[in-house]
């Protein structure tokens, strides 16, 4: 019998604090409209609450860029008011865990202020500086040619010093030097032990894979064709020290409280490769979201070329990452979308006025069915979709959208075809899908803020169709749904968040299959991913099927035929 700790069995929702709620009519959201929020978040059936950053920052990527990491962003609150959102979920049972982002700082932070100020100060060895190289024609050129996460180098030239300094993400976001002991040492005391003394419980941890570089640094080897700059994360991620840094971290912090920790861990494709960051034995995360799910349809060269994918290709990456802890101490996650992803509703199913309700609904019973700790998205429980395709780029905000589309047009002179692909990926894939306001009610800008001028973000237009109040009444509304299957795979633990996964008929492109098997239990999950009917196979199970949930009020149609978008859930008996 899987071991019962906390955060395996938790539910984990996660808050994005620009957008989640409004206390002071700033346009901005904060912590005490977080708190304000409290009670909707522990009806809805969860256990563990994620915020993501709300350090002090510059804000060029949504606090991701941490300019100190013992304060708050000043519009979202205090440190007091941390403390009382601590005190808030502790006592109603629930848990808080930070975003911890230490694979980088912004540029404003003091560490780096020191770093950059001369090639002798004490702190220059706490971020990653090389020389220029020279072309033949004597141009200067960066180190290496790996493009940044948000497009261009990912070198920056510093004229004070003359040296240039690694940025994975912005050029506000320069890379710490994780082989520096003092530099990690110093991490652990300002950005973990100051939370974890407040009382916090774990962290999602931000890009846990980068910290170890190597010193090499080589080029990456060119996929994109006619551009310097070369996508590099085989060559930055999981390098030589990774697993070291990790159970450094473990022993000499995370071991002495009862958290939990959830790295993110992109460029790691190899199940054997991610079972040693999770392994109960070897000591470094509890668990990781791996990317191969939000990743669908994403293009080869960058995100936003969108291809498209077909079911089977969903279906297969599902089977990999809930077989890859069969029969190891492992543990795994079960996700669909976060503050970088756009919803699940408009990606993975249908967010066309007939369909969303349903879609929103199957995708919370494929979510509710699988093993591993379930994270959940603000706006998830409400069935959020996508910006409307008519909202210009200029409604766009995100920096990852905007340099990339920006980078596009510059690069192809304006091209209409390329530039409308762009923006066609960014209409299914970009970040700010998940970043719109939250949609409480049918009040301006959807209850989110009082502001006159509306929120720092563009609201929803389908706000007095998809929000909060609306839903809570509505006893078939999603959120209601969410709720049920919620209490569902709490009810049926050993099956839903331990039980063995099983795919059956995966090569169907319309229809997911699957059991979940504990001991003698057993269920069946049959998942309609099309606009149309679309037979049930029923597969090779002992027992009689009975109907446990579905996301149409019993069986819609006949047994052996599911309707648009329905979703299923039998128990074997
Ligand atoms: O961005 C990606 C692909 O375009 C990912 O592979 C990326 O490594 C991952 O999503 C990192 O994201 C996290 O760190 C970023 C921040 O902008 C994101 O919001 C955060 O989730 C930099 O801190």
């Amino acid at each position: 019998v899987p071991d019962r700790i906390w955060w395996k069995d938790g539910t984990v929702y996660q808050i994005y604090p620009a957008s989640y709620k409004d206390s002071n009519n700033d346009g901005l959201g904060d912590i005490p409209g977080i708190v304000s929020k409290i009670d909707y978040i522990k009806d809805l059936g969860i256990d563990i609450v994620w915020l993501s950053p709300m350090y002090d920052s510059p804000q060029h990527d949504m606090g991701y860029d941490i300019s100190n990491y013992e304060a708050v962003y000043p519009p979202y609150g205090t440190v007091a008011d941390l403390e009382t959102l601590i005190e808030a979920c502790h006592s109603r049972g629930l848990r808080l865990i930070l975003d911890l982002v230490i694979n980088h700082t912004s540029d404003e932070h003091q560490w780096f202020k020191e770093s950059r100020r001369s090639k002798a100060d004490p702190k220059r060895d706490w971020y990653i500086w090389r020389p220029a190289k020279y072309a033949a024609d004597g141009t200067r050129m960066p180190p290496n040619n790996w493009r940044s996460f948000f497009s261009g180098s990912a070198w920056q030239w510093d004229e004070h010093t003359q040296e240039y300094y690694l940025h994975l993400f912005a050029t506000q976001q320069p890379d710490l030097n994780w082989e520096n002991a003092t530099t990690r040492r110093a991490i652990y005391d300002s950005a973990m032990e100051f939370w974890l003394q407040k009382g916090v419980d774990g962290f999602r941890v931000d890009t846990v894979n980068m910290y170890s570089k190597g010193t090499e640094l080589p080029d990456a080897p060119v996929i994109d064709q006619g551009i310097f700059e070369q996508p590099a994360s085989s060559l930055f991620c999981n390098g030589p020290r990774m697993h070291e840094f990790l159970r450094e971290m473990n022993t000499q912090v995370l071991s002495k409280y009862d958290t939990m920790t959830v790295g993110e861990l992109p460029g790691t494709p190899d199940p054997k490769h991610v079972l040693r960051y999770v392994g109960s034995g070897d000591k470094q995360l509890n668990m990781i979201f791996q990317f191969d799910i939000v990743d669908l349809g994403g293009g080869k060269t960058h995100k936003y070329e969108y291809e498209g994918y077909q079911l089977s290709e969903m279906k297969a990456i599902v089977a990999k990452w809930q077989q890859f802890i069969d029969g190891s101490d492992g543990w795994t996650t079960v996700f669909c979308e976060n503050h970088d992803q756009g919803r699940s509703v408009s990606r993975f199913a249908s967010d066309a006025p007939e369909w969303r309700e349903r879609s929103s609904k199957l995708l919370a019973i494929m979510m509710c069915a699988l093993t591993g700790t379930l994270f959940i998205y603000q706006g998830q429980e409400i069935g959020m979709i996508n910006a409307p395709t008519t909202w210009p780029i200029e409604d766009y905000k995100d920096i990852e959208s905007l340099n990339y589309y920006h980078s596009v047009a510059k690069r192809t002179n304006n091209d209409t075809e390329a530039v409308a692909h762009v923006m066609k990926s960014i209409q299914i894939l970009g970040r700010d899908h998940a970043r719109l306001p939250m949609q409480w009610d049918s009040t301006p800008y959807a209850g989110f803020t009082g502001k006159k001028d509306g929120a720092w973000m563009r609201t929803h237009d389908l706000y007095k169709e998809i929000n909060v109040a609306s839903q809570l009444n509505a006893p078939d509304s999603v959120l209601n749904f969410w709720k049920k299957m919620l209490q569902t795979r709490k009810a049926q633990k050993d099956l839903f968040i331990h039980g063995r996964f099983e795919g059956f008929d995966m090569d169907n492109q319309e229809t997911f299959v699957f059991g979940k098997t504990f001991g003698k239990d057993r269920a069946v999950v049959a998942l309609n991913f099309t606009d149309s009917e679309q037979p049930f196979k029923r597969p090779q199970v002992q027992g009689k099927l009975q109907l446990l949930v579905s996301n149409v009020g019993g069986v819609d149609g006949t047994e052996d035929m599911l309707s648009p978008y329905e979703g299923r859930v039998y128990l074997a008996l």
